[in-house]
């Protein structure tokens, strides 16, 4: 089937789940593209959105879905985002598009955060690189102390919406926990693109005309 109709089904099916005055986190990336037609076209009232990228608040608007800054809000009832990996266990890799500092404070905002996919999504274990967000003040600096972790490489990309370096990072990402508490910790790293399994309430994926809904138990 054609992964953009995959996609399309799993953005149609996450934006089922929203209702009348929820406040609600978009994600960024091919995926979230259909989520955002599929949401407008619910026609809900009174829908608060935040948007993890300036493409996809612009997106947004255009298709009538109300966008505010960031900075109001305390929590979310719902994020959706599409995911680059997602791993057995429910690790991810996100960040394939830059996005993945805002689309990481924005799913743990949410009450519920689901994942949007279409099956090619799927690994058996995750892979390298894992994207990473650098603050600019002291780059160098965070670059040596990365290269004690593995290679680094600098996206040829503009800096994020706050300022931040966007790079690439491969080392060994077998127990995505470790790395994750590794990265969290070193200094000059915003953030990372390694989800943790806790943030995620439902992944949907899409693929030869099945739709799987999975759910975080507990
Ligand atoms: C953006 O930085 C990413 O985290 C995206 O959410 C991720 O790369 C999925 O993008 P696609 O939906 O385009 O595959």
């Amino acid at each position: 089937m054609d992964p953009e109709e995959s996609k399309r089904e799993a953005a149609v099916a996450a934006a089922d789940l929203a209702r009348d005055g929820m406040t609600i986190g978009l994600g960024t990336g091919s995926t979230v593209a259909h989520l955002l037609p599929a949401l407008a076209a619910r026609n809900l009232r009174g829908l608060r959105c935040v948007a993890t990228s300036r493409r996809t608040e612009e997106d947004a608007r255009a298709l009538g879905l109300s966008v505010e800054p960031f900075d109001a809000l305390e929590r979310l009832d719902l994020a959706i985002d599409g995911a680059d990996q997602i791993a057995p266990d429910g690790w991810l890799i996100k960040g394939g598009g830059g996005a993945h500092l805002r689309e990481k404070v924005v799913a743990a905002a949410a009450d519920r955060f689901v994942v949007i996919s279409d099956d090619r999504k799927v690994v058996e274990a995750l892979t390298p690189p894992v994207p990473l967000e650098l603050l600019a003040y002291g780059l160098p600096s965070t670059l040596a102390r990365l290269r004690e972790i593995g290679e680094v490489t600098l996206r040829d990309a503009p800096p994020s919406p706050d300022g931040g370096v966007i790079a690439d990072l491969r080392a060994d990402v077998e127990h995505p926990g470790r790395l994750a508490a590794l990265l969290s910790g070193t200094v000059g790293v915003a953030d990372h693109g390694l989800f943790a399994p806790e943030l995620t309430s439902d992944v949907i994926i899409a693929g030869g005309g099945t739709l799987e809904h999975r759910r975080r138990r507990g």
